[in-house]
């Protein structure tokens, strides 16, 4: 199965109301068009601005009966499977119309069906159902005021001051500087009564605690299987994937899968003037035969990014926000048409890639620790990319990628002296050896970004012990600006904030 070039819709800003009115004005930090899309059903009304590629009409992001209506941000990956389980005859036209199908046949429950990258609102009688994917990876955002549920993919969108504070919400993360708005949690319906306006958070998937036992062979075809599986659903019918290749083994991996599930491949990799992983991969490029670019982003043109990091991923992490500034920094460069993007993005979360040691216990308390803490980081946001139009998706943490990644014994993460053992067993007839046996190295290491940041603070005074509070604070403050204030990244100076962070910790330490 393959996907269509692009989603239907990156993004919505929507009112779910018992009486009408206007559909909100939004500044996403999503590019597209916007289309104003109005609904009126039995005992409520839809008021939404869908943000979507351009010079299409989001029709199929949209569905809706007498009782029933869906908006669905992104894109569902198992629809032959989802389509199996309606009654015969059903040809629903596009993923909401699907989802309001799956309703009516399951109710709420619909959503712990579906492999995805989505966020959905679902109205239904008097509740508004509001539906991330098993891992959040396109954020969903909401402020209850009486009457209304306002919900969007973006935070920045539900903080117009001018109108009323939101409820509290028990279930869900508050954002910070932005009063009354929360985040609706991975894997999660939150089904809230639009005239009571209380919310109930039913849990639609959880990171798997039990560990399988597998014999090596049957692990590292199950990996293999399970990866191609992933990318054949993600490349473009018709066109050719691109993907964002440092040449180490997870990016590598999506490249050869894609590579064979389309037939044709595109690569780019990004560097800096201090740093960069060009030569491995390229030998990736070479060995698949793919149309291969490099982007090299000056050190200054890359810190001097970092408000648009923090506005398109909405993360208040100073270490996820060095992962994001690198990528963030290529999707800006990628001029042309909106791309379909594929990347090796959080292997490295199920199989403990950043956890550099041997021992077993500590891998799987490492991985226990990432899974249990990845909700709210917005890593995996599709904004990120969609700053410049393109639309992003991540192989390995599609549902029954992540579901068999994170269950595999320790063992077989870490076996004969090798990180990620079973992945890069599974792709070893694919891939070049020297790829296959490249040592992890992370993308804010290739491209100096940890570094660079870090030397940036010291050369504004920051003394070296500080270094990872000035960090936190810096990235904080722009949050502050870029979301919370909602101001444009290209008014907000990463100069101007080192600089008053590190006077404020001078005159702390005075
Ligand atoms: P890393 O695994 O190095 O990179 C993530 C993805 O970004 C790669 O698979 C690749 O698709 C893309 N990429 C990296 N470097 C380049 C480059 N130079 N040019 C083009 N594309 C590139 C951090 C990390 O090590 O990145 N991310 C981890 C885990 C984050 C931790 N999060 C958490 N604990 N919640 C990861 O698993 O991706
Ligand atoms: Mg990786
Ligand atoms: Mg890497």
């Amino acid at each position: 199965m393959t996907a269509p070039v692009l989603p239907a819709a990156f993004g919505f800003l929507a009112s779910a109301r018992t009486g009408g009115g206007p559909a909100p004005d939004a500044a996403f930090a999503t590019r597209g068009d916007r289309t104003v899309i109005g609904a009126r059903l039995r005992r409520q009304s839809l008021a939404a601005t869908l943000v979507h590629p351009p010079e299409s009409i989001p029709e199929t992001a949209h569905a809706q009966d007498a009782d029933t209506a869906v908006l669905v941000a992104g894109e569902l990956y198992n629809r032959a499977e989802l389509l199996s389980v309606l009654p015969a005859g059903s040809a629903p036209e596009g993923d909401a119309q699907l989802l309001l199908e799956l309703l009516h046949r399951y109710g709420p429950h619909a959503f712990r069906l579906v492999n995805g990258r989505f966020a959905a609102l679902a109205q239904t009688g008097d509740r508004v159902l509001l539906a991330t994917d098993h891992a959040g990876s396109v954020p969903l955002y909401v402020r209850l005021a009486p009457g209304e549920v306002n919900t969007a993919t973006e935070a920045k969108t539900l903080g117009d001051p001018a109108t009323p504070r939101g409820f509290p919400l028990a279930d869900a993360r508050r954002v910070p500087g932005l009063t009354g708005v929360y985040q609706v949690p991975a894997g999660t319906v939150l089904d809230i009564g639009l005239e009571s306006g209380t919310a109930e958070a039913h849990r639609t998937w959880t990171p798997p605690l039990a560990r399988r036992v597998l014999p090596e062979r049957e692990a590292v075809d199950a990996v293999r299987t399970a990866l191609e599986r992933a990318c054949a659903a993600r490349v473009p019918a018709g066109g050719t994937p691109l993907v964002v290749l440092s040449g180490g083994i997870d990016s590598s991996g999506v490249a050869a899968c894609a590579h064979r599930a389309a037939g044709a491949l595109d690569t780019v990799s990004m560097g800096t003037d201090t740093a960069d992983e060009f030569p491995e991969a390229r030998t990736v490029a070479e060995h698949l035969g793919s149309r291969h670019r490099e982007i090299t982003v000056p050190t200054e043109d890359l810190l001097a990014q970092l408000p648009y990091a923090v506005w398109a991923s909405e993360s208040v992490d100073p270490d996820i926000i060095e992962y994001l500034l690198p990528l963030v920094a290529l999707y800006r460069a990628l001029d042309g048409p909106p791309r379909r993007i594929l990347t090796g993005y959080g292997a490295d979360i199920p199989l403990a890639g950043m956890h550099r040691e041997d021992r077993l216990p500590d891998l799987d308390t490492a991985v226990a620790y990432d899974m249990a803490t990845f909700d709210g980081l917005n890593e995996m946001s599709p904004v990120l990319s969609a700053v410049t139009g393109h639309w992003t998706t991540h192989p390995y943490w599609d549902r029954d990628v992540l579901d068999l990644l994170v269950s595999l014994e320790a063992g077989l993460k870490r076996r004969h002296g090798r990180d990620k053992w079973v992945l890069r067993e599974a792709m070893a007839g694919a891939l070049p050896a020297e790829t296959v046996l490249r040592p992890k190295l992370g993308v804010h290491e290739g491209s100096g970004t940890t570094s660079s940041f870090s030397a940036l603070l010291i050369a504004h005074g920051v003394a070296e012990p500080s270094v990872p509070k000035a960090k936190q604070q810096v990235v904080r403050e722009l949050f502050g600006r870029t979301v919370a204030a909602g101001r444009h990244p290209s008014g907000v100076s990463t100069a101007e904030v080192v600089r008053s962070v590190a006077d404020g910790l001078a005159r702390g330490a005075a």
